[in-house]
């Protein structure tokens, strides 16, 4: 299967990290979002031209972060770890904050990420405190919840985690969530996992490539 992806793309993180605590092998195909030809190219294969985008064995195109995990989870059942729980209630507990995750911690970061990537004099100083507002109503849930449980959406790993990582590295660099020890802490759990450390070492390394660090 081949997984159509940009290094910088938290989306594509959060699926990433998945492939890599299920421990499956996969073509990675690199989508330059910041070329026209490049995006007209993908969208013959993925009519949104949105990544994280899956090619299965079989041909069919599986898009959408949460549906590409869902579909792996269940796939290689047996393979590395299960990312949503067979209980009904645990599933969506971490359903729940996989949702929270992109609709509130990733689109609040995006809006600061988007306007920092402008130079100075061309940023919307209103879509950064759009986004700064939406990351001060997400971190005293985040911390709540990792307060009550070792991992986010419970006591063991899972998709919410992988939701969790990707937009939480560019948290700690652009809006630090220093007032929350509980989620620091969680943070520095998150970067001692192997397959977060293995993708973020890759965003690092393509940030600095694209000199943005
Ligand atoms: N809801 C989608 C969001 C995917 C998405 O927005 N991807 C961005 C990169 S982070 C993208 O492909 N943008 C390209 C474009 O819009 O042209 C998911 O979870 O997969």
């Amino acid at each position: 299967m081949q997984l159509y992806y940009h290094p910088l793309s938290t989306y594509c993180h959060k699926v990433m990290i998945a492939v890599e605590e299920k421990g499956v092998s996969y073509e990675p195909r690199l989508v330059n979002l910041f070329d026209a030809e490049a995006k007209a190219e993908f969208r013959m294969i993925a009519p949104l031209g949105k990544v994280p985008y899956l090619v299965r064995a079989d041909g069919v195109g599986v898009g959408e972060s949460t549906n590409i995990v869902e579909y792996l989870d269940h796939k290689f059942i047996r393979a590395g770890n299960r990312l949503i729980p067979d209980d009904a209630e645990a599933a969506r507990q971490v359903r729940y904050y996989d949702r929270i995750c992109d609709l509130y911690l990733n689109q609040g970061i995006a809006k600061i990420l988007i306007q920092g990537l402008k130079p100075e004099d061309q940023r919307d100083e209103n879509a950064i405190a759009e986004g700064k507002a939406m990351l001060d109503m997400i971190y005293p849930q985040l911390e709540q919840a990792v307060t009550d449980h070792q991992w986010l959406a419970g006591d063991t790993f899972s998709l919410a985690d992988c939701s969790a990582a990707s937009p939480l590295y560019y948290c700690n660099m652009m809006y630090p969530f220093g007032d929350y020890p509980a989620l620091c802490a969680y943070y520095k759990k998150l970067t001692a996992r192997p397959s977060f450390a293995k993708i973020s070492a890759q965003a690092e390394q393509a940030l600095k490539d694209l000199g943005l660090i």
